[in-house]
C-alpha cells in the first residue's frame, strides 16, 4: 500500500470554483512547488494535485514546474478533479472540440509529470441539468469516457471514474453505480476509485468494495465533512472497517488523505501517522 496526500489550493471540490489556482494563494508556480515540496518532506509516498494545477499554467511556468520535479527528483503520480466545469460534459453545452483540446493539453501534462492517474470526479461538469433527459446524459457520459480512453492512451495513463455524493452532483453516487458505468464502458485504461467520504456521506456499505474490487486502481479517505482522519468527528467514518476492507479484497494500491489542510506539514503529519497507525493495527 502506498500513501498519498492531495494538495489542497485549487479547491478538491470542483465545483466551488473553475479550478483555477486562487489568486490570495499568491504566486500559484511558487505555491504549487512548496507544497508538492512539503508533502514529500512529511513522508508521503507519492502527492496527488489537481488537474488544473498544471494545465492552468503558462506554458513558461509549466516548464519551470517540470524543471522542479526534475531538480528534486520528484514525480506526481495522481491528479484529480480532471474537468473544470467551464467544459460541461452532459447537457446542451457540452462542446466536443473544446472538451478534447483541454483533455489533449492536460493529460499530456499530467504525463509529462510523471503521472499515472486522472481521477474523473468533476462533479460540476458531469452534472445533468435540471429536465436534461437521463438516456441522453448516460449517452454523453459514456461517450465522455470513450474520449478519457483516448487520451489515456495516447499518453500513457488511466482514468479513474469517481463516485461523488449527491450534495455535488447528481450522477455516479455511489461505488456500486461506478462499477456498473465502469464495466459497461469496458475501456482498458479507465478504472475506478472508492473515496470513502463520499461513501460515508451516501450512507454506501462499506460492501461495495467487494462488489467492485476488480476495478479499484485508486482510493480517497477523509472523514465526514472532510475532516482530517483522526481528528474528532462525531459518528466519522470506520477507518479500521474500511482499510479492512480493502486488505480482504487484497487492494495495494495508493491511498491519498483529500482534505482541507490549513497548516499544511502539520495536517498532513497527523493524517500520515493516523493512516499508517490504522493500516498497520
Ligand atoms: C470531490 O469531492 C472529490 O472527492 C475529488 O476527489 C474530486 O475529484
Ligand atoms: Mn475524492
Amino acid at each position: 500500500m502506498r500513501f498519498g496526500c492531495c494538495l489542497p489550493g485549487a479547491s478538491f471540490v470542483p465545483q466551488m470554483n473553475d479550478n483555477a489556482p486562487k489568486k490570495e494563494a499568491g504566486n500559484p508556480l511558487e505555491e504549487l512547488k512548496r507544497g508538492v515540496k512539503a508533502l514529500f518532506d512529511v513522508g508521503y509516498d507519492f502527492v496527488e494535485l489537481t488537474v488544473g494545477s498544471v494545465a492552468n499554467l503558462s506554458q513558461a511556468d509549466f516548464e519551470d514546474f517540470s524543471a522542479f520535479l526534475k531538480k528534486e527528483g520528484r514525480v506526481v503520480e495522481v491528479f484529480n478533479s480532471f474537468v473544470p466545469p467551464v467544459y460541461p460534459l452532459l447537457g446542451d453545452s457540452v462542446d466536443e472540440e473544446k472538451i478534447e483540446n483541454y483533455l489533449d493539453l492536460a493529460v499530456s501534462r499530467v504525463k509529462e509529470c510523471g503521472g499515472e492517474i486522472i481521477i474523473f470526479g468533476s462533479g460540476a461538469a458531469r452534472r445533468r441539468p435540471e429536465g436534461f433527459p437521463v438516456e441522453k446524459g448516460e449517452e454523453q457520459l459514456y461517450r465522455f469516457l470513450e474520449l478519457c480512453e483516448k487520451y489515456a492512451a495516447k499518453y500513457g495513463v488511466i482514468v479513474c471514474i469517481e463516485p461523488l455524493n449527491s450534495k455535488e452532483t447528481n450522477i455516479i453516487l455511489s461505488v456500486r453505480e461506478g462499477y456498473d458505468i465502469w464495466k459497461k464502458a469496458n475501456h482498458p485504461h479507465v478504472w475506478l476509485l472508492a473515496d470513502c467520504f463520499h461513501m460515508g456521506t451516501e450512507g454506501e456499505s462499506f460492501d461495495s468494495i467487494n462488489y467492485a474490487a476488480d476495478a479499484l486502481k485508486h482510493v480517497h479517505i477523509a472523514d465526514l465533512n472532510r475532516v482530517i482522519p483522526g481528528d474528532p468527528c462525531e459518528n466519522g467514518i470506520d477507518f479500521a472497517a474500511f482499510f479492512e476492507k480493502l486488505r480482504e479484497v487484497g487492494y495495494t494500491g495508493r491511498v491519498s488523505t483529500e482534505c482541507p489542510l490549513p497548516n499544511l506539514v502539520e495536517d498532513s503529519r497527523r493524517s500520515l501517522l493516523f493512516t499508517l497507525e490504522a493500516w498497520n493495527k
